[in-house]
């Protein structure tokens, strides 16, 4: 049992410490939503990871904080539930925005782990103490500067190595990567970019021993992808087109994809994500966590998510210093060897950098019955 006292919605900034170039755009800072739940002695903290245009996904940040403000927040308000679940039922039936409805699911799986004095993870039913992480690489000027990004990470130890791609950028970064590391595992992500009609570019790729294909067609497409998937031999991973346990046993059932990348926030929380799991587990397809470029705390939702056994490749939840000069949390969250070790302790196992996020904090509220 817990209780959510009071709430409160924090906008930060942070600039990133490198230029994130993707199919859809250019990123080079992070506006960051935090939601803190506060129970009785103990707090719960999220991170939204919508953006502020709907670039990735439909939502957004100035609708997720409308939302949370006039319809999520004062459901919950002043109210006890006996676990995550129950406070998730009592968002109702309410239709999409599930990375909205995420951040305070999220928050409450963290406020409830906390009350019991267990690690997220171990809640969760998984057991590691530490996950496998990969990195992603963003599209570079040349295929010169590509295989010399990836050598830095190959270097670093990390175990997967994936780099965007998009219309007119594909099978030349593929190419130059693989001749120069013949035997990394390598994946690729289109974020949408692509058509049906792109099948026999896609199919160049054949050639580069890819783990998988991220992602080639529209953000919520199912059926394509699986004609896609019966043209190549390349097994194809969904993300954006996954927002659902249900979207995940159809795209599986289809044929759409092999492979699914799981991000907590996009499927509406940890409950969620874990259906996703165990479907895919079900059809003895793995699944790997993804990241949004989130702040320590959002990354240590997913380091404890990937505990869980079916998580059986690689995830995007790369070291913290990869990112930000300074991060959101007090702790470190740094990979050794490409494996990153689970924050320790109970609920997600970090701490809020309070006086760090009060001084760059663009909207601090706090909400009450
Ligand atoms: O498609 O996985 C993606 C970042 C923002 C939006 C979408 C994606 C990504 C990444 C970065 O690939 C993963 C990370 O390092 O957090
Ligand atoms: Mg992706």
């Amino acid at each position: 049992m817990f209780k959510v006292e009071a709430a409160e919605l924090i906008v930060a900034r942070l600039p990133l410490k490198f230029r994130f170039e993707t199919s859809f755009g250019v990123q080079t800072e992070k506006v960051i939503p935090l939601l803190i739940l506060h129970g009785d002695g103990v707090q719960g903290v999220a991170e939204g990871t919508m953006e502020r245009a709907p670039m990735y996904r439909e939502e957004t940040i100035t609708g997720a904080l409308g939302l949370l403000r006039e319809v999520f927040l004062p459901r919950i308000l002043g109210r006890s539930f006996p676990n995550p679940e129950a406070l998730n039922d009592a968002l109702g039936s309410f239709r999409g925005n599930r990375m909205a409805r995420a951040m305070v699911e999220m928050a409450a799986w963290d406020l409830w782990a906390r009350t019991l004095g267990v690690p997220l993870g171990t809640l969760l039913g998984g057991r590691k103490e530490a996950v496998e992480v990969g990195v992603s690489l963003g599209i570079q000027p040349d295929e010169a500067a590509t295989v010399e990004i990836v050598r830095r990470h190959v270097e670093e130890g990390y175990r997967r190595i994936k780099l965007k791609i998009k219309p007119g950028w594909d099978v030349q970064p593929v190419r130059a990567v693989r001749e120069a590391f013949p035997d990394i595992r390598l994946t690729v992500d289109a974020n949408s970019a692509y058509t049906l009609a792109d099948a026999g570019r896609l199919r160049a790729l054949d050639d580069f021993d890819l783990t998988y294909i991220e992602q080639p067609l529209a953000w919520d497409d199912l059926l394509d992808h699986a004609e896609l998937a019966r043209r190549l031999r390349t097994p194809l991973c969904l993300d954006e087109s996954v927002a659902s346990a249900r979207d995940a046993r159809q795209g599986l059932a289809l044929g759409a994809g092999g492979v699914i990348n799981i991000k907590v926030a996009r499927v509406g929380g940890h409950a969620e994500a874990r259906r996703v799991h165990d479907i895919a587990e079900a059809f003895g397809a793995p699944v790997w966590c993804g990241g949004m470029l989130e702040s320590g705390v959002g990354r240590a939702h997913n380091i404890h998510l990937s505990t869980l056994p079916n998580f059986r490749l690689p995830g995007d939840t790369s070291s913290a210093s990869r990112y930000w000069e300074r991060d959101l949390i007090e702790e470190p969250l740094e990979a050794e060897s490409g494996l990153m070790p689970v924050p320790p302790g109970p609920g997600t196992g970090v701490t809020l950098d309070r006086a760090f996020v009060g001084e760059i904090a663009e909207l601090q509220e706090e909400h009450r019955v």
